[in-house]
């Protein structure tokens, strides 16, 4: 491990304990540009905001686009510009975790930066770690980033409704992964049909109980 990595390593820890204290449950969504992040997140708030405490760090080298459409769903966003850097890191969510009355939050979603390889060695401390891709960027991207697959535990192959336009077979795209990280979990999904989204809403409440994070 180099010295930066260790750092790092040792604050997502820090990062963990300050969320378990507040059972908060937090995930952290990788995946390529424009894979739809925001899209499932749109979704997301939509759904569970009135049962569920929630707020979303977005992470974007620039801009706070994302962060202007999320704040239309109702929940609590933080906009971090990166300035650059190709990926979150557990520095920045401790800081971005200051910034919030943790005693009023359950959920804290993490968009990280778009790409499927910087991300991959910056553990920020959370409980769950997700990948999207989407259908249209080809089905060699597990074989070809194999290391954002290895410590993931789900992937969301994304826009399922643009399948019969393309040549895209989504069956390796699942066994590729598979063969990366046996317990990876996978889900199809669009989020322009809403096909699939109810799977990812079921496994975000089914993480969140497994998690149990400790509540003060
Ligand atoms: N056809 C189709 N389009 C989608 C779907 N999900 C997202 N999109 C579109 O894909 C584009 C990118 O979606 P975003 O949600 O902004 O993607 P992102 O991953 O947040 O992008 P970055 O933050 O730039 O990395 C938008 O134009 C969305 O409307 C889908 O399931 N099907
Ligand atoms: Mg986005």
């Amino acid at each position: 491990m180099t010295d930066l990595t260790e750092a790092n390593e040792r604050l997502a820890q820090i990062n963990k304990s300050r969320l378990d204290s507040h059972g908060i449950f937090a995930v952290n969504i990788m995946g390529t540009p424009g894979s739809g992040k925001t899209s499932l997140l749109e979704l997301t708030l939509d759904d569970l905001k009135d049962r569920y405490k929630i707020a979303v760090i977005e992470g974007d080298l620039a801009t706070s686009l994302d962060a202007e459409r999320l704040k239309k769903h109702g929940s609590e966003v933080l906009q971090i510009n990166t300035q650059g850097m190709c990926h979150l890191d557990a520095n920045l969510i401790n800081k971005a975790l200051d910034r919030f009355d943790l005693s009023k939050l359950e959920i804290i979603f993490i968009e990280n930066i778009g790409n499927l390889v910087c991300p991959a060695f910056f553990d920020l401390g959370v409980h769950r770690n997700v990948v999207i891709v989407s259908a249209p960027e080809g089905d060699d991207k597990p074989i070809k980033y194999p290391v954002m697959f290895r410590e993931t535990d789900l992937f969301i192959i994304n826009k399922t409704d643009l399948l019969p336009y393309l040549e895209v077979d989504v069956g390796r795209m699942k066994r590729d992964a598979k063969v990366i990280n046996p317990k990876i979990g996978i889900l199809e999904l669009s989020c322009k049909t809403g096909d699939g989204v109810q799977d990812w809403l079921g496994w975000v409440e089914e993480s969140m109980a497994q998690a149990e994070p400790r509540s003060n």
